[in-house]
């Protein structure tokens, strides 16, 4: 049976790759791990790529048994739409396509050009990335995409773009880990979210190099540090602020550095003299000890890097708390120095090309802005349109998901599946119900896709060429290894087809991936994110090529900020930040902190590796980590199950007990759909800046299984 189904649903490897060893990417995390395609036994199998520089011949569990997708029985292969008695059914591709076609034109002659809506992804190509904001603006002409990198790194874009002007996730190469003498990693559990990232680490400790960890649980990046601050949830600005006063106090600043390459650091100075330690220890549950031991370990260190991941990012505040820790990088010194600086360990595939060129709601190619006339000019003479048609701003993601079925009446999802992975997702799932035509473009029937009106196959990373940007602003190539199932279309050919359909024939007549990188190329030019000096010959030639890149910097720039900031008069910015509370905060009926985060075997809304055996054969389901000492006093053993009930909804789990977790907090993986996914319960209070949800905090209440309760 097993032979029958290898041969039916085999991937042919593309004609002039029969044989041969294709050197792609991982088709999952900002990593981007370097590895090879070939066909054994006609199926196809991954190994790492021993010669790229970023995982160096590591990959993860994800990685290694990536390939089994492909192929996988469940994979869609045809397109599938509503028939008379609403149930999916397979159509013909004209068919699907003139649907969505003629769908999306009715509700935008009779709602106006903005009722039809984009979700877009971190996971598409840049070549993707790029299409689908031209689509959005010049074929659909709605201002209204956005896209699941709101929910990510939006929080961290909008903190870098504040201080130095430019967001570019990691200013450095990855490499410069292992050189840094202390580095403090705040809510970033890489050991597990990228284990081949481990490797600097490790160097880094062998040089003699120290990590401080800021998490509220030991996770398994904490368990290797030297000092781990165990921090109560939501509380990093104050920890910040705190630690920034005793560098003041202790004379641990460099001010030759502030005079000459920032600006307003007095004010910050003046605010940050109000967090006594003793006040900090109160509000973060930090030891004062073990906050003047980590600010010392930092300001006496001759290097300091500070990363960042979402545990303080996606919070109503992260915004103010990214600031908070720059002003730290920034005080002393380190932004621009050798093995030193502030960066954001990215999350998704192409988490950075994804947030820079146009498939967010404000925001033109190259990372230029949809306000300013100047770049909407520019952009429009690239199209061949005139300024005046483009949009302007539209709704940010959540946002976007909120107004469905009021304002926006049909929406096109490609690369999301936003019922497991939105906050507060019982709600969005019923705002998804009430839209007028939803289509959907994925490689599997996820939840959000079972909603749909049409649902489209589309082809998966090793049967496309196209570039990714990593964590590390490297553009690099993924080539195409094996042809799509007949059936299957790429997603530029599903938006081209789709913009022909709407009458924009001419521009999207693209033939491959690459005339459409030639056309971004030029688009991207003069911008923030400039790629224009990038061609595919010279990412393969250079194993990656890091933007910016372009006439001034034809070799592309490995790192920045080694003369002046991205600003218009060069100089780095402080911001005096307050700590404020969370928008939910634990009270007598819901009295733990609830946070929600990842698990090394599985990947985000799960589509894809709740499919792969090894992986849920590692974590089947969702378990709540609880503290013994919660444990004991609700009576609970390890694996019992318990209602978590939130203000929003509530969901069965079975719990994990262990000492790792803070006693007033819970952690849920959110990989999972249905009755256990945890985004039913989490809380969308958005970042007032970067319109991020808190996904990390909301208050929550523990009931024994026994009990009912009302969802
Ligand atoms: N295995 C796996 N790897 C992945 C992914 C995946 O889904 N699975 N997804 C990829 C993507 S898109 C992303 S964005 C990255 C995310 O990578 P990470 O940021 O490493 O992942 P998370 O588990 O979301 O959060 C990290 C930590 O934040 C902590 N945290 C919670 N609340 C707070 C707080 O208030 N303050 C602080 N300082 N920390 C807090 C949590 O305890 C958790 O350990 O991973 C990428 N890699
Ligand atoms: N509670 C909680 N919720 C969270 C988070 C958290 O920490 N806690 N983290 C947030 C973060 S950081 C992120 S990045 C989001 C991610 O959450 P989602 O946006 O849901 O991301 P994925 O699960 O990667 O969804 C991708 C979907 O698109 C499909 N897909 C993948 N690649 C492609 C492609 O190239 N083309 C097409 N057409 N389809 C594709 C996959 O099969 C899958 O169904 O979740 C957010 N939600
Ligand atoms: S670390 Fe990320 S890119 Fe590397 S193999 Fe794992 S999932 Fe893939
Ligand atoms: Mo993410």
């Amino acid at each position: 049976m097993d032979s029958i189904l290898h041969t039916i649903n085999a991937p042919i490897f593309a004609p002039s790759r029969v044989g041969e060893s294709v050197a792609t990417h991982c088709p999952y995390c900002a990593m981007q791990c370097g590895m090879m395609i070939e066909s054994k036994n006609d199926l196809p199998v991954v190994t790492p790529n021993q010669s790229f520089p970023v995982n160096n011949g590591s990959l993860c569990i994800k990685g290694w048994t990536s390939a089994e997708l492909l192929n996988h029985p469940e994979r869609l292969r045809e397109p599938l739409a509503r028939n008379a008695k609403g149930k999916l059914v397979p159509v013909s591709w004209d068919d699907a396509l003139q649907r969505i076609a003629v769908r999306f034109t009715e509700i935008q002659i009779e709602h106006g050009h903005d009722a039809a809506a984009l979700f877009g992804s971190g996971a598409l190509t840049n070549e993707k990335t790029y299409v689908l904001g031209k689509f959005a603006r010049i074929a659909l002409g709605t201002a209204n995409i956005d896209y699941n990198g709101r929910f990510c790194m939006s929080s961290a874009a909008a903190a870098s773009n504040k201080a130095f002007g430019i967001d570019r996730g990691l200013p450095f190469p990855v490499a410069d880990i292992a050189k840094a003498e202390v580095i403090l990693m705040v809510g970033s559990n890489s050991a597990e979210t990228m284990p081949p990232l481990m490797q600097y680490f490790e160097q880094q400790r062998a040089n003699g190099g120290k990590l401080i960890v800021i998490d509220p649980r030991q996770s398994a990046t904490a368990a290797n540090a030297t000092l781990h601050l165990k921090l109560t949830p939501g509380s990093d600005a104050a920890l910040a602020n705190g630690i920034l006063h005793i560098l003041i106090r202790d004379g641990l600043i460099d001010s030759e550095y502030i005079q000459s390459r920032t600006q307003d650091f007095e004010r910050v100075k003046g605010i940050v003299a109000t967090y006594w330690p003793e006040q900090v220890e109160r509000i973060t549950g930090v030891r004062e000890a073990l906050l003047v031991q980590a600010a010392h370990l930092l300001g006496r260190a001759k290097s300091a890097m500070i990363l960042t991941g979402r545990g303080t990012e996606q919070q109503a505040q992260g915004v103010n708390n990214l600031l908070s820790y720059i002003n730290i990088a920034l005080a002393t010194g380190r932004v621009g120095r050798p093995f030193s600086g502030y960066g954001t360990l990215t999350g998704q595939g192409n988490g950075q090309g994804g947030r820079e060129h146009g498939q967010k709601a404000d925001q033109l190619p190259g990372y230029r802005s949809i306000n300013d006339p100047a770049a909407r000019e520019y952009m429009a003479a690239v199209w061949g349109v005139d300024a005046n048609e483009l949009p302007k701003a539209g709704k940010s993601a959540y946002e976007l998901l909120n107004a469905l079925g009021s304002e926006i009446k049909a929406l096109l999802v490609m690369g999301s599946n936003v019922v497991v992975s939105a906050p507060n997702a019982t709600h969005i799932k019923s705002r998804l119900k009430k839209l007028d035509f939803l289509a959907v473009a994925d490689f599997f029937l996820s939840e959000t896709a079972e909603l749909a009106d049409v649902v489209l196959p589309a082809a998966q990373w090793a049967e496309e060429e196209g570039t990714m940007t990593n964590l590390e602003g490297r553009v690099i190539l993924r080539e195409r290894a094996v042809e799509p199932p007949a059936g299957v279309k790429t997603d530029l050919e599903i938006l081209c087809e789709l913009g022909k359909r709407l009458g924009r024939e001419s521009l999207f007549a693209y033939e491959s991936p690459r005339e459409v990188f030639e056309e971004f190329r030029v688009a991207t030019k003069g911008g923030l994110a400039d790629y224009s000096g990038i061609t595919y010959e010279k990412i393969t030639k250079q194993q990656g090529v890091f933007w910016p890149c372009n006439e001034a910097n034809p070799n592309g720039t490995p790192r920045m900020f080694t003369e002046k900031f991205a600003t218009p008069n060069g100089r780095a910015r402080f911001h005096a930040i307050r700590h404020l509370s969370p928008a939910e905060e634990p009270d007598a009926y819901y009295p733990f902190y609830l946070t929600t985060g990842r698990v090394l075997s599985h990947y985000q809304s799960g589509t894809q590796t709740r499919r792969v055996a090894k992986l849920v054969e590692m974590n089947a389901e969702p378990c709540a980590e609880i503290h013994p000492a919660i444990a004991r006093r609700l009576g609970l053993s390890d694996g019992a199950k318990i209602w978590l009930q939130t203000r929003r909804d509530a969901a069965q789990f079975k719990i994990k007990i262990t000492p790792t977790i803070r006693e007033d907090t819970v952690f849920v993986p959110f990989h999972w759909g249905g009755a256990q996914a945890i985004n039913r319960l989490t809380n969308a209070a958005l970042d007032p800046i970067s319109r991020m949800p808190e996904f990390k905090i909301c208050a929550v209440r523990i009931v024994r299984s026994q009990t009912s309760i009302e969802s």
